[in-house]
């Protein structure tokens, strides 16, 4: 049985953003629904997309911030402090921004896994050793065994479970951890993030339910927190010995109390998100449209293709999407088909409005348009709604 979460009808892929020769051909839409189980409480899509239609060219570079790249590097000398790896599998490595840091702090040996052909072969280019490749008990059969295995924000993005952590328990060292980020379902419900619900995202994952995937397939966790990356994370620490210490299996067990004390293992929490997408759909489009105000969006993240689509923002409303990633720029976005033009674009455009799609860096973002911008645009990001709200109160 499973009951509805989120239900954003036929969408775009959110990060295949189109050629002027692929406008011509037309666009593929898919439903958006997000469901959740009734007996395990895992939060999933109710029609995966095939893998191949999504990363095999992939338009994302996580370097592109510096706020990833500054996590990325903390994140790198707390695991080599406490771990003292001799060898790093990374999967979904991406543009190799973590392997770096890795190979920066002299571990023997990192390797990168990586299923988009045009970020590995950039990560490579650039001094992350990567593998071509999707993660399962296949590719870690095609590795040496490494004792820090690290997975940043792709356990949310896979179907097979059993595949990707079977080769993840297959691949660690005896002693070794692996150590994953993921968006916490808590943070989204909360703040109301519909936004960052696309087809990339195959789960919406809670700490209760990783705990009980893991568990079953021989990964128990020994460290898990919160930290604040694309909304708010959880950062989890696993290993195929179960715990014994307390301090950290103290830390695990306040969060899933937590977790049971806020009731995502009951219905009403999921059914009371349904209604938001609409409400914030409507807060937003009397906010934005309509108005004679020269606009342009900053960042084209995938929660803001979401947005865009979601909320029927198109062209008539957001001129120009700003981007700082090479492959994105000349192109256009997914489904609204708003051209992607680089930073540089922002005086000649002179907006007055600027709408930052990627909330989560804004603070990032908005540093760089006062530093290019030698007049004072307004500039705004979601949550509508909320806005909406404080200024009715
Ligand atoms: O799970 C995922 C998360 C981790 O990243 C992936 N499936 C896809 C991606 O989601 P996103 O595209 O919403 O992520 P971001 O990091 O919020 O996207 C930021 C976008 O904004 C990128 O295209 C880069 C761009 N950007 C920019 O142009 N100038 C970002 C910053 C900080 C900037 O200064």
């Amino acid at each position: 049985m499973s009951l509805e979460f989120c239900d954003l009808g036929m969408q775009p892929l959110a990060n295949h953003f189109l050629t002027e020769k692929e406008l011509a051909q037309g666009e593929v839409f898919y439903p958006l629904k997000v469901v959740v189980c009734e007996s395990c409480w895992l939060v999933q899509l109710e029609h995966p997309v095939p893998r191949e239609r999504m990363f095999s060219d992939y338009a994302y570079f996580s370097g592109q911030s510096d706020h990833w790249v500054q996590h990325c590097r903390e994140f790198a000398a707390e695991m080599v402090e406490r771990f003292q790896p001799k060898s790093v599998i990374e999967i979904a490595s991406n543009d190799g921004t973590l392997l770096k840091q890795f190979h920066a702090l002299r571990v023997p040996a990192v390797l990168g896994v990586e299923p988009s052909y045009n970020l590995a072969k950039h990560a490579g280019w650039h001094g992350a050793p990567t593998l071509a490749a999707y993660w399962g008990k296949h590719t870690a059969g095609t590795v040496e065994s490494a004792d820090l295995i690290v997975a940043m924000n792709v356990l949310a993005h896979v179907p097979d479970l059993d595949d990707f952590i079977g080769g993840i328990a297959d691949a660690l060292a005896p002693d070794g951890v692996v150590v994953f980020e993921f968006p916490w379902l808590w943070r989204l419900i909360e703040r109301g993030d519909w936004d960052t619900i696309y087809h990339e995202h195959h789960s919406y994952l809670s700490l209760t339910a990783v705990s009980d995937l893991l568990r079953r397939r021989g990964l128990y966790i020994c460290d898990a927190s919160e930290v604040t990356t694309h909304g708010g994370s959880l950062r989890v620490i696993a290993s195929t010995v179960p715990t014994t210490t307390m301090d950290s299996a103290e830390k695990r067990i306040k969060l899933l109390a937590f977790e049971a004390s806020i009731g995502l293992d009951k219905p009403p929490i999921y059914q009371a998100f349904a209604g938001l997408p609409a409400m914030e759909r409507e807060a937003a489009r009397s906010r934005l449209c309509g108005k004679q105000i020269t606009t342009i969006g900053y960042g084209a993240a995938a929660k803001g293709v979401t947005f865009l689509n979601y909320c029927g923002i198109g062209r008539e409303t957001v001129s120009h999407i700003i981007d700082s990633t090479p492959a994105k720029q000349g192109k256009f976005a997914p489904g609204t088909h708003i051209p992607i033009v680089p930073p540089e674009s922002l005086r000649y455009l002179r907006p007055s409005r600027i709408i930052v799609l990627p909330w989560n860096w804004r603070d990032e973002i908005e540093a760089k348009i006062h530093a290019q911008c030698d007049w004072y645009p307004e500039i705004v990001s979601r949550p509508f709604h909320m806005e909406r709200a404080r200024l009715a109160a």
